[in-house]
Order: C-alpha cells, then structure tokens, then sequence
C-alpha cells in the first residue's frame, strides 16, 4: 500500500495544503518538520499520535526534523480558549532540554531549536522582514485567533503564528525542509508558514495534520482521572500506561491500534476479526499496550506490567518485588505503619473502615484480604511478618478498594 493510502486508512490525514502532497509523500525523500513547544519536560501520550507520524514518514524514505520552540515557547501558541501565563525562562530552558532528551531516545532524529535562529532577529527586522507579510484580516481569519478576541488575546500570543511561520521559511531556506506536519490544531500556524514562503519566494511547500485522537464521546485521548499519561517512565509507570491502555473502548481500539502502533494493516484486519468475536477477551488492546509501551520502554517493561496486572488479577499479590508493589499501588491510598497493631485498628485508624463495628462487618463478611489472604480475625497482629520484604502491605477491602501500607 502506498504511504498515503496507507496514513489514509490509519485515520492519519486530516487537511492537505494540495492534492500534490499524495504523490510527493508516495514518492519519499522530502525533508519535514514536526514541532513542539517546551510546555513540559516529557511528552505526554495526546502528542505521540503525531509524533509517531515522523518514524511512519522517515520509515518511508522522508528525512525527519525534530523542533522544539525554545523561541515560541516563551511566547505561548494560542489557545482556543485563554490566554497561556508565560512561563520562566528556566521552566522553558529546563522543558527544553527534557524533550529534546526524550525526542532523541525515542526518535533518534534530528533536533533544532527555533531560538536558535530566532533569538537573532531584532524587532525591527521582525517587523520589516516577516511583519510585512502578515495582514491583519489574514491573522483574524485564523480561527483560534477568531475565537479569542471575544475572550481577549495579547499583541504577544497574536504573533506567535509569524513566528511559527518564519521557522518554516528558515528551515526550507536552509535545510531544503519542503513539509511540516502536526495535529490539527496548528492549521493555522502552519498554513501561514506555507503562505510566508509562497510570498516570499515564490515558492510551494506542503503539510498536512491529523486528526485529534478523541474517545468514543469525542473526549481528548489519553487523560486518565484527569491526569495526563507522560512518556516518561518515572512520570507514568509502564503500568499505569498498561491501566490506561488495557482499558480503551472496544469501539475505539482498532482505531487507536492503526494510529498508535506499526501493526501492518494485515496484521490489525486479523486482530480486529477476533475482537469483534470475542471482546471480552481484551485481544485488540493487548496489542495496543504492547505495542506502545514495547515502543516507548521496551519489552521488558511491558513484560513487568503485564506481570503486575495477572499478579493483580490472580490476587497473587506475594509474586510482586516491593518496587513493582510500589509502582503498581502508588495511586491508592497509603500510609505509613509505626508499630505494629490488631486488623480491628488498623481499619479503624486508618479509615478503611469507618468504625469497629464497621470494620467487624468487613472482616466477619470476609472482605479484608491482606497481600491476597483472607483476614477472619480482628485481633489479629499485624506486622513487618506478613509485610512483603518486610515493608508493604496490600489491603484489599471488597471487590475493588485497595489501600498500601508502609512499615516504617
Ligand atoms: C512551534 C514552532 C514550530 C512548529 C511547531 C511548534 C509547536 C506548535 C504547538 N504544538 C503542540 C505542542 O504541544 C505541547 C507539547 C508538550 C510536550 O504548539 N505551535 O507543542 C502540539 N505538537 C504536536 C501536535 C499537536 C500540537 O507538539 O502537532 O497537534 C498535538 O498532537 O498541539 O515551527
């Protein structure tokens, strides 16, 4: 299958800049661009998606480049919504050196810096060299920028696009960078950046942007309880990753296996055969898990999730190293355990139960497990002898309710 036909069919394709843009992508050998701005220190797994797109064009014979925006992230590309707070130079500068980190480890691609060039150009010459080209009606048809002057939007947030735009014309003057890519939000910086070059060149480049990854009721992917799931291992563990994945709509995880992994088409027709025979299997997001955390982490750390979640499953909670205990609990409640005490009051003191007599209903109706055991007797002792390593304690109350307990 050709490139485009193929980004077509995993959903990749949202707008073109031409319909020449098929043929060039089929044929290979463009240089293009894909940019982000240093707003964290990691990625997180709502930018993979179009991140992902430069190893599927650099795999098809394209030369990728990596930007990061030391320049436009200390502007702050504006949001539909409100107005960003500027970041610290050093957030920006420590941003900067995460994801350039991060893009390196996961791409190996090559990676530019737009302060780079930017921090060179005086006010003046902004104003005369890529100002000039920019007409007010033009900058208020964007429409991020349409939306945000009910809302208000700063002289500072409003030129961030010439900025955006004056990247692509630095990089197609210098690096012959004929593309750029990104999600869809950014057809607007992007498209001024095809317009700059045109104006000043004479010039025709090209881009396209994908489609916002989104659930089945249209929310952004990848938040989980609101949190952002980061590509950085210390930020989101494997497992967490693995939680989040395992568990993606059955009517969207064929989409996210086309869009999230490098599964053949082929490969992904037979998976999704037999997801829709058996669902409950969970076969199609398996793949996806594995098939993003062995991308992001390797192997064996999707091994070592996959080994906390059947530990998990099976209630063999004994099988798990204290670290992996401590990775996979570290979102449930805990506290720390000075000396040891009866089951009745460590329920009771540490608010697993909400009295004794509570905390009798539980133990009596034998929905207190400890590290997977049964606890029948209340006044049982509770101490570093029934803790893993002598350190950690896992209380299971009814189907679902964990708690981790600490031995000082
Ligand atoms: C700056 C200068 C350029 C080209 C691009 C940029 C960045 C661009 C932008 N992109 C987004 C971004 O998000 C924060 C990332 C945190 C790690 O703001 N103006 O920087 C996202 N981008 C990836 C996709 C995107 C976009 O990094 O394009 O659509 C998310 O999927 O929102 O010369």
């Amino acid at each position: 299958m050709k490139l485009f036909d193929e980004l077509k069919w995993r959903g990749l394709i949202k707008d073109i800049t031409s319909p020449e843009l098929e043929e060039k992508l089929n044929n290979g050998g463009m240089t293009f661009y894909i940019g982000t701005d240093p707003t964290a220190d990691s990625m997180h797994i709502g930018h993979l998606s179009s991140f992902l797109i430069s190893k599927r064009l650099a795999d098809a014979g394209h030369h990728p480049i990596l930007l990061i925006g030391g320049a436009t992230g200390r502007i702050g590309d504006p949001r539909p919504t409100t107005e960003r707070e500027m970041k610290s130079i050093e957030e920006v500068e420590k941003n900067i050196l995460g994801l350039t980190k991060q893009a390196k480890e996961l791409f190996g691609f090559e990676v530019v810096n737009n302060y780079d060039w930017s921090k060179d150009i005086n006010f003046i010459d902004f104003l005369r060299d890529y100002g000039k080209y920019f007409n007010l009606n033009y900058m208020l048809d964007k429409d991020i920028i349409k939306r945000r002057l009910e809302t208000g939007i700063t002289y500072t947030e409003f030129s961030y696009m010439i900025m955006q735009a004056l990247d692509f014309l630095h990089l197609f003057e210098t690096k012959n960078c004929t593309l750029q890519v990104a999600g869809s939000d950014q057809w607007g910086n992007i498209t001024a950046g095809v317009d700059l070059i045109r104006k000043k060149t004479g010039k025709e480049v090209y881009a396209f942007t994908m489609p916002l990854v989104t659930d089945s009721t249209g929310k952004k992917f990848g938040k989980s309880e609101g949190n952002a799931l980061w590509l950085d291992k210390t930020k989101t563990s494997s497992y967490e990753l693995y939680q989040f994945l395992i568990n993606s709509e059955d009517e969207k995880v064929i989409d996210y296996l086309k869009v999230f992994t490098f599964l053949s088409k082929e490969e992904i027709e037979k998976i999704e055969i037999k997801h829709k025979e058996k669902p409950e299997l969970r076969l199609a997001q398996q793949e996806l898990a594995k098939g993003i955390i062995t991308f992001l982490h390797g192997e064996e750390e999707y091994n070592k999730a996959l080994r906390i979640s059947d530990a998990l499953f099976k209630g063999n909670i004994k099988e798990l190293t204290i670290e992996e205990i401590e990775d996979a609990f570290k979102d449930v409640p805990n506290f720390k355990i000075n000396e040891e005490l009866s089951l009745i009051d460590l329920l009771v003191n540490n608010n697993i139960a909400s009295s004794k007599r509570e905390a009798r209903e539980f133990i009596n109706a034998g929905s207190i497990t400890i590290n997977g055991d049964k606890m029948m007797d209340e006044n049982k002792i509770i101490d570093k002898n029934i803790a893993i390593a002598s350190k950690a304690i896992i209380i299971r109350r009814g189907k679902k309710k964990y708690y981790m307990g600490i031995f000082n």
